[in-house]
């Protein structure tokens, strides 16, 4: 889970935004984007019923805090989300759509429930998977989810069975290892309600209801105390929090576009929180999670570049070439079958990973629109 960027100059998000006014999301009957005006103490979206399809939310932050903007399905399931919208900045957001009764959520500062409204969603429309190419894509991309869901449950088990048996340079080692498998399918394992915060919230974050637990409470306690005696219960929660993630991903009908928008968050994971050392602030194994978001972002690319290739050869052509730059980038701090430390680096090879991800993040950010066009 990606929260408040340390560094926010280093943030791929204003990218992203560039794309306003080319709304040509003709295929479902949209009529030009929603617009949402998010501030500090409002959300106002401009429409609350919609016809089934696709649609584009235009989120404009004139607020002061860093905000997101979710559009939630029951169970606060997550069809869409948009996170890091920094004030004065703009950001769109594609979601597809079936009839249903959703609600709409900014969050600004980027923490507790939002500030919510309901959104009605009337009639049918055609699925994006009626193109048998992006049907495709869904299929492949959950065979991925589902091989990377089982080595998940194995790593973690690996690694509660270190943290319960008081080993601590054992769960040390294994720490970024299961992180690996869980940071590669994020988007998925964010779809689902607090699971995420649960598994991989940080402790500036936490609140009465959701307590500081998961991977991140014990990072802390290995690196910071080396004191593990105690976090027996927080381990079992995990491994059972991951397996219902897991549970939960394989029932998962995923839309196109969430494969699109995911291969996005994940870069804007990397940016805003492996970059800058924000998520494994006590290992400073960031690279790991870095390599995974790539990895993850990768993966769904590959599932829909069939249905890319037919839509829009010139954007897979850029799409790879900026995967090439930014994997030969990570590739000088590889070592062994790991990474360096975060904090090993300097500012001027961090700067070098973020301008790679941010010239990648640019093409993915393409692909959603590309993908809604019939
Ligand atoms: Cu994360």
């Amino acid at each position: 889970m990606q929260y408040r960027p340390i560094i926010a100059l280093l943030a791929v998000g204003t990218l992203a935004a560039c794309s306003g006014g080319k709304s040509d999301d003709t295929a479902a009957g949209a009529s030009g984007p929603i617009t949402v005006k998010a501030s500090d103490t409002a959300c106002e979206v401009a429409k609350s019923s919609l016809d089934a399809g696709t649609h584009v939310f235009q989120i404009a932050n004139s607020g002061s805090k860093v905000t997101e903007f979710y559009v939630y399905a029951d169970g606060d399931r997550v069809m869409g989300e948009v996170e890091n919208i920094t004030p004065g900045l703009s950001r769109e957001l594609r979601v597809e759509l079936p009839a249903g009764a959703y609600q709409t959520a900014c969050k600004p500062g980027m923490i507790g429930t939002g500030i919510r409204a309901a959104l009605t969603v009337n009639g049918s429309a055609p699925a994006l998977t009626e193109d048998a190419l992006l049907q495709q894509a869904t299929e492949s991309y959950s065979r991925y989810v589902t091989s990377q869901s089982e080595a998940l449950v194995q790593k973690t088990g690996d690694f509660v069975t270190a943290v319960k048996a008081g080993d601590v340079a054992k769960a040390k080692a294994l720490f970024p290892v299961a992180r690996t498998y869980y940071e590669r399918i994020e988007p998925v394992a964010e779809i689902f309600g607090d699971l995420d915060p649960k598994i991989d919230g940080r402790e500036d974050d936490a609140t009465a209801a959701l307590p500081f637990s998961g991977f991140h409470k014990i990072e802390k306690d290995l690196w910071v105390s080396g004191d593990i005696t105690k976090d027996g219960p927080v381990a079992d929660q995990l491994l059972a929090d991951v397996k219902e993630v897991v549970t939960k991903a394989k029932d998962e009908k995923l839309s196109p576009l969430q494969l699109a928008n995911g291969a996005k968050e994940l870069l804007d994971e990397v940016a805003n929180s492996k970059i800058t050392g924000e998520e494994d602030r006590y290992s400073h194994t960031d690279l790991w999670d870095f390599a995974a978001n790539v990895d993850g972002s990768q993966a769904a690319v590959a599932a829909l570049r069939p249905a890319l290739e037919q839509r829009s050869p010139d954007l897979v052509k850029q799409i790879d070439t900026a995967f090439t730059t930014v994997d030969s980038e990570l590739a000088k701090y590889q070592v062994g079958d790991g990474w360096k430390l975060q904090t090993d680096l300097s500012d001027a090879q961090l700067k070098g990973l973020s301008d790679a991800i941010n010239a990648l993040a640019q093409p993915i950010s393409q692909i959603a629109g590309v993908i809604a066009k019939k």
